[in-house]
């Protein structure tokens, strides 16, 4: 299809075969009226959530939905055990664990998956894995979760390039939003009116104008990150949904001003109490828990949190790998409570480790947090320099241990590194 191909260059990789896959599975969906739908819960997790939930209700779908700040097996388990008869999707998370959703679906419940993290195969007929990257492209640079699940909605039904700016503002979460598949919701966005140029401060920025109202897309995306992850026990992703579908409220300006604060306030007592206490320190890791301090907050701010510190040169040791520990709470919004009690962890990099990483001679973040994570009783994933999972509550030390043990086993190596990333933290 040349029509993809544009003036910034051709496409190696293969989008018809993408396309093709999502054809398949959208005949899957005919006669099927009910959906649930799992999203992530940063910018692009929204947003991808937004464009699905956008499409099935304009082919007369009724749709919930369930924001998942992590892959929980027993929050999936039980929800496949309640529902009968929908289609379940999961947008920009849930390709990591393919396999495992053929396991906790005994039902056999239709499901597709749109995603871009590293995925492993679907070993079963009833989940679709569409995944960008079983078709050459990347997913840490060419394709967001949001651009994946865009151009499943356009395979329903062309009308849906109206919701192109959203996998625009999902794919900001990317080095560069305008490459790789990325390319053709900006082109459609672009050619079709949806988004246009202007000029801001001197800069070209791209805006959407919501009844005659003009919103920046960089700032929708750093306004989705804030509701999704500071604001996720306060129905922020669903407000999310809700100013990415409709634009600007009162509302939700007056929402995002308090959480801006909230944020700020909070990130400079636990600072300042770092600062004053410094980091526990292992051989190769130096490690916070902030417990529930930071209650109330949705667990991506622990990540938030651990990147600020791999940036500050007089508080961490530059050759450790920085862990932060948080509660997880009870709750997911949307589901009901987890049965076990679990803790998020995030791991972050600072700049002379990550040298190493590159070299080889010390493993990848996502590595130690996979191993380490299930080790601990949880699930991890992530990217090179920055990984999260979550663990049950007191198995702090066993993950501890088990990270420095990898390293030692590991030290010398060089281990093949591994590609994924960063925003499943
Ligand atoms: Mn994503």
């Amino acid at each position: 299809m040349g029509v993809y191909f544009n003036l910034e260059g051709e496409f190696t990789m293969n989008v018809d075969s993408f396309l093709e896959e999502c054809r398949l599975a959208a005949e899957k969906i005919e006669g099927v009226s009910g959906a649930l739908v799992f999203f992530h819960d940063d910018a692009d997790g929204i947003c991808s959530g937004s464009i699905i939930s956008r499409t099935l209700e304009k082919n007369g779908f009724k749709v919930e939905r369930i924001c998942l700040e992590k892959f929980f097996p027993e929050v999936i388990e039980e929800v496949y055990r309640r529902e009968r008869g929908k289609v379940v999707f999961f947008t920009d998370l849930g390709s990591p664990h393919a396999n495992m959703l053929c396991k906790l679906n005994r039902k056999e419940l239709l499901t597709i998956i749109l995603d871009h993290h590293d995925p492993v195969k679907s070993d079963c007929k009833y989940v679709f894995n569409l995944n960008p990257e079983f078709h050459g492209f990347k997913g840490e640079t060419d394709a967001s979760g949001a651009t994946a699940t865009y151009l499943f909605s356009k395979t329903l039904n062309s009308s849906n390039v109206d919701l192109s700016y959203l996998a625009i503002v999902g794919s900001m979460e990317l080095p560069q939003f305008n490459i790789g598949m990325n390319k053709i919701p900006l082109r459609d966005a672009l050619e079709n009116e949806i988004v246009h140029r202007k000029r801001v401060r001197g800069k070209e920025k791209l805006v959407k104008s919501f009844d005659g109202e003009e919103t920046e897309l960089e700032r929708l995306y750093r306004d989705l990150n804030v509701l999704g992850s500071v604001g996720y026990y306060l129905d922020g992703p669903e407000k999310g949904v809700q100013l990415s579908l409709n634009g600007y409220s009162e509302e939700n300006r007056r929402l995002l001003l308090e959480l801006q604060e909230k944020r700020r306030d909070m990130f400079r007592e636990v600072i300042g109490e770092i600062r004053g206490s410094g980091l526990k320190k292992t051989r190769h890791l130096q490690w916070f828990h902030v417990r529930d301090r930071l209650k109330g907050m949705g667990s991506k701010v622990i990540g938030s949190l651990s990147s600020y510190l791999s940036y500050q040169r007089t508080l961490v040791d530059r050759d450790k790998y920085i862990v932060g520990f948080m509660n997880l709470e009870k709750e997911v919004p949307g589901f009901g409570r987890l049965k076990k009690q679990y803790v998020k962890v995030s791991m972050r990099v600072p700049a002379q480790l990550k040298e190493k990483i590159k070299e080889g001679s010390m493993p990848p973040a996502s590595e130690l947090v996979s191993n380490a994570c299930l080790i601990a009783g949880g699930l991890g994933e992530g990217h090179e320099f920055a990984s999260s999972g979550f663990l049950l509550k007191g198995k702090e030390t066993v993950f501890i241990d088990a990270v420095e043990r990898i390293i030692e086993k590991n030290k010398g190596a060089s281990g093949g590194r591994q590609k994924t990333l960063l925003d499943f933290t």
